[in-house]
């Protein structure tokens, strides 16, 4: 008889230490109760508020890197949305997927790849997809809860509207071939509406968000939000361009660095390809002012759109249990070397900007250690208390997020290929040195040497300066212990 009560007395001090345990779960937030909200952003430069930038309006996210780690060497593997994504997703390097051009996406090269949404929804997670997030919408579909369409409207003026679809219908009526179309179909690089933030695609991507909060704030999620902006072209409402004068924008010097190869180089007809732009030779002053003062003006919306998302966050009560991650897909040049765009290994287009939000981790500092965009995924693995896939390529940023003035690596790689030559890439946070290797004799056929002690921008290729010989040696003996040249695609597909 004197069992029973004993038995009782235990069962009622399981139930309450669980109902505490859980409790404080809640309150405190235990790491595998976390929810993930990560902001995938287009051909951004790290030049902002909290980069130590002056001439870029960036309130909002000034204020989410106030409350983490900004990352000041952060480097993503190829300057090209498509790869630069997935071996995010994937937290494996291009050379490893495979996925090194536009076209790929991750689920054709490797079907069953553990993504990172895969990995959040198989532990439980609701997952929400909305924006630009993979390059291609119709990539790994099945790991997602929730996939927002794909938005196409680029101009909210009606008059360029209204062109863009007089140009197709006389371009169709002359029977003209459907490249011939597309080119016609072009609008212009920049655009200045008096219009809603959600007149445009980031504006609408928020406010879907912000819905998606307030309908899932009692749920454990995974929400990865990507801004098209500032992507081209610079279409954006005009009180974003209202927030700039033209002649704050300073003219970079149009000039290649001495001794660059010029295969290093794009005609970046990615911009040229707007209407109205030169279809060859430099921009004149004028017209990088303009470009400049749309990409700050874009910027400053998407700013405000992260705003947005972030004060539901708050507003919902979310903000302490929720780990936030801003990054950027690639760099941007903006006129420097008189060139634009992406797709080099220049150092302009391997930066880019990083912050990471964590509770219980760091707040309002920096960090200086240099980190790789594959390294995302294992970061977001541990933070919420579950393991590192074994197709993971990085490594968890945990120790930097504890103490941000830790080491990590001691270089970020990146890569492009230009037919059957691929430039490696390395940074070892002052010098950045590229070996473009022949892949079928593995024949460097030409290197470059570029220090950025003191600038992103760098007027010398010091490749051939026998000054340096000792540290090209030691560079590249680095580089070629990864044999990234010898690296078959893995095609990993094994699951966690
Ligand atoms: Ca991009």
């Amino acid at each position: 008889m004197k069992q029973a009560p004993k038995h009782f007395t235990r069962i009622l001090r399981l139930i309450a230490t669980a109902l505490f345990l859980s409790a404080s779960s809640l309150i405190a937030g235990s790491s595998n109760d976390k929810n993930v909200l990560i902001f995938f952003i287009d051909d951004l430069r790290p030049e902002l508020g909290c980069y130590g930038v002056d001439y870029i309006k960036s309130p909002n996210i000034d204020r989410l890197a106030d409350s983490g780690v900004v990352f000041d060497r952060a480097y993503c593997q190829q300057a090209l949305c498509g790869p630069s994504r997935i071996s995010m997703m994937s937290g494996m390097y291009p050379h490893t997927s495979g996925v090194m051009d536009l076209w790929t996406p991750l689920t054709k090269a490797i079907p069953n790849a553990m993504s990172l949404p895969r990995y959040f929804k198989e532990r439980g997670y609701k997952t929400f997809s909305y924006g630009k997030v993979y390059h291609h919408t119709r990539d790994d579909t099945g790991s997602w809860t929730e996939l927002m369409p794909k938005l196409t409207v680029k101009y909210a003026n009606p008059a360029t509207l209204q062109g863009i679809k007089d140009r197709v219908a006389e371009g169709e009526k002359k029977g003209l071939s459907i490249d011939e179309i597309r080119i016609l179909g072009k609008g212009p690089a920049v655009e200045s509406a008096d219009v809603a933030d959600n007149a445009y695609p980031d504006g609408q991507i928020a406010d879907k968000a912000v819905e998606s909060l307030r309908k899932h704030k009692n749920e454990r999620f995974f929400m990865c939000v990507g801004f098209p902006k500032p992507h081209l072209p610079f279409a954006v409402p005009k009180r974003y361009w209202d927030l700039y004068e033209r002649d704050q924008f300073e003219v970079p010097k149009k000039v290649r660095p001495e001794g660059a190869p010029s295969l290093a180089f794009t005609v970046w007809g990615e911009l040229r390809g707007y209407r109205g732009m030169p279809k060859d030779g430099l921009l004149t002053d004028k017209l990088t002012r303009e470009l400049k003062h749309g990409y700050a003006a874009s910027v400053s919306y998407m700013d405000a759109q992260v705003g947005k998302v972030m004060a539901e966050l708050n507003r919902q009560g979310l903000r302490d249990n929720t780990i936030v991650v801003f990054w950027g897909d690639h760099g941007w040049k903006l006129g420097e070397y008189g060139t634009w765009c992406k797709h080099t290994n220049f150092e302009l287009d391997a930066e880019v900007p990083l912050i990471i939000s964590a509770p219980g981790f760091a707040k309002g500092e920096r960090s200086g250690a240099l980190v790789e965009m594959i390294d995302i995924f294992p970061t977001l693995a541990t933070l919420t208390g579950g393991a590192i896939p074994e197709s993971c390529d990085g490594m968890s940023m945990e120790p930097i997020l504890k103490d941000p003035s830790k080491e990590f690596r001691p270089y970020a790689l990146t890569m492009y290929p230009r037919g059957s030559v691929t430039g490696f890439s390395m940074n070892d946070g002052r010098w950045r040195y590229t070996e473009w290797i022949h892949k079928p004799t593995k024949e460097i056929k030409w290197r470059e040497l570029y220090d950025h002690k003191d600038s992103s921008v760098s007027h010398i290729n010091e490749a051939s300066n026998p000054e340096y010989a000792s540290l090209i040696a030691s560079l590249s003996e680095q580089l070629n212990s990864r044999k990234l040249i010898e690296t078959k695609p893995l095609r990993k597909d094994k699951k966690k």
